[in-house]
């Protein structure tokens, strides 16, 4: 309603500022986008954080990740205001000189306050505030300014005198020229953590799901939520750069498990969340309560493109990266041919129809276990490994994972660990960028015995050199 009557009273932009949480960011920026669809009127939206001299926002976001959750809300800029004066602004806007990929506002206070016999003095005058914002035009290009608390008509006069200087005062300054270098991410509340990471694949802990772990399923059924919440510290401790969430559990309500999780999990975990559900109203209202940039697991063609299109569209309002996987009508693809071509449609579909930045579509193309025994069930592995590697060179900005223990169920533990480790390995190598495991159950290939390598490799390849006895 306020933001339909700002398109009414004929204003030129949104300015959402001074924010203090990134999920207080993504309501307005939706109540500003359900306005304009409703009016038929676009107005550009900016968004202004405010971060404290303790380097984060209040409630702990700093620069990067603030950045990267308002980024997937498709913004027109972002800019700091409020807190701080110039001066402890300046590392937060080389950050944004260096890697935000749209415009840039700074809107300091005039310094740091201090009380004088009980008044609040802000220190900076004029021509010193001016000087600041010289030196943020000329060397990290920033686009829009102006001024915060403390700052008068004076500043601001000081301010366009110093715009009407640039340039011997022929026209309106250009920013200097940035060559920024955004990173695709997705974020906590805390932090941001790249998609790809470097030589090594995005761990996504797999703990935290109701099927795929007795000790969470049983804490889940007895509402235990210290023990879930344990758990996914655990992983992250572990070294999993995110977490994948599940409680679908039949008998249990899905939703009121999954708010259960999300509202203590954002603010008590680092690792951005992954929202595993096959139901929509569970994602979103797992999306709803979460500040930072999720990951939807999953979407998929199985019952056509109506659900996808819900799901995309929940990916779009709440800022999220997608984990799609190769299902469509037919049924989970199988072999390669059908894995590659599900991928090119998922990647029109979310990509080309959404908008939704290649590097933030995160493929799976199934795993499924190789260990039944049945002749049908020995070139699954090997097949997913092959759609990895055509995958991976069709479509080299997109994300592929896998979740990979998957691929062993039916073996005892010690040898699932081996397959799985090296399956990882090998999927690796073909261009897997992230998979959903248990990390501390993952070895380097060189600290498994090589006969074990081995046993595992002819069960990949299906060489028939029987891991059965390992089993
Ligand atoms: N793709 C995508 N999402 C997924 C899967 C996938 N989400 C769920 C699942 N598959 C990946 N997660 C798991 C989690 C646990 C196990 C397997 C896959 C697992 N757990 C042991 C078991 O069930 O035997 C451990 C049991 C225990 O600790 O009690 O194997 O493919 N996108």
């Amino acid at each position: 309603l306020q933001a339909h009557g700002l398109i009414e009273g004929k204003a030129d932009a949104f300015l959402i500022e001074t924010a203090q949480d990134p999920l207080q960011i993504k309501a307005a920026v939706n109540g500003a986008k359900s306005a304009m669809n409703k009016t038929g009127i676009t107005l550009p939206v900016m968004v202004q954080v405010t971060v404290e001299t303790t380097g984060t926002m209040l409630v702990g976001s700093d620069i990067a990740a603030a950045a990267t959750i308002i980024d997937a809300l498709d913004v027109f800029s972002l800019g700091l205001n409020c807190a701080t004066g110039p001066q402890e602004m300046a590392d937060h806007v080389r950050w944004l000189s260096q890697n935000w990929p749209k415009k840039i506002s700074v809107l300091p206070n005039a310094g740091l306050p201090e009380m004088h016999e009980g008044h609040v003095h802000f220190p900076l005058g004029p021509d010193e505030m001016a000087r600041w914002m010289e030196r943020f035009l000329k060397e990290d290009g920033i686009n829009i300014i102006g001024g915060c608390c403390g700052t008068n008509e004076n500043h601001i006069a000081a301010l366009n005198a110093m715009l009407a200087r640039q340039e011997n005062g022929k026209r309106r300054p250009r920013p200097a020229p940035r060559t920024q270098h955004w990173v695709p991410a997705v974020a906590s509340l805390y932090q941001q953590v790249e998609l790809r990471q470097d030589n090594a694949i995005l761990a996504i802990g797999e703990r935290c799901n109701a099927n795929g772990s007795k000790k969470f399923r049983e804490a889940q059924d007895r509402e235990d939520w210290d023990t879930c919440i344990d758990m996914a510290k655990e992983q992250v401790k572990e070294g999993s750069h995110t977490l994948d969430i599940c409680t679908a559990f039949v008998g249990r309500d899905e939703v009121h498990d999954m708010n259960a999780m999300v509202t203590r999990l954002r603010g008590s975990v680092t690792a951005p969340l992954v929202i595993d559900s096959t139901e929509l109203n569970v994602l979103e209202s797992a999306l709803k309560l979460y500040g930072g940039k999720a990951i939807i697991n999953s979407i998929n063609f199985e019952d056509g493109e109506e659900p996808a299109h819900k799901r995309m569209k929940l990916a779009k309002k709440y800022g999220a990266a997608v984990i799609a996987l190769t299902i469509d009508e037919e049924g989970m693809a199988k072999d390669v041919e059908r894995k590659v071509s599900i991928a090119h449609r998922l990647y029109k579909f979310c990509c080309e129809g959404y908008g939704l930045p290649p590097s933030d579509l995160m493929i799976d193309p199934l795993t499924f276990t190789i260990c039944t025994g049945n002749e049908d069930d020995r070139k699954l592995g090997l097949w997913t490994l092959e759609a990895i590697e055509r995958i991976h060179k069709e479509l080299p900005d997109i994300q592929i994972i896998l979740g990979l223990s998957n691929i062993s169920f039916g073996l005892n533990p010690a040898a699932r660990h081996v397959l799985n480790s090296v399956y990882l390995d090998h999927a690796q190598k073909r261009g897997m960028t992230g998979a959903i495991i248990h990390v501390s159950k993952i070895a380097p290939l060189h600290k498994i015995p090589a006969h074990e390598v081995q046993a595992a490799e002819d069960l990949i390849y299906d060489r028939r050199s029987p891991m059965e006895s390992a089993a």
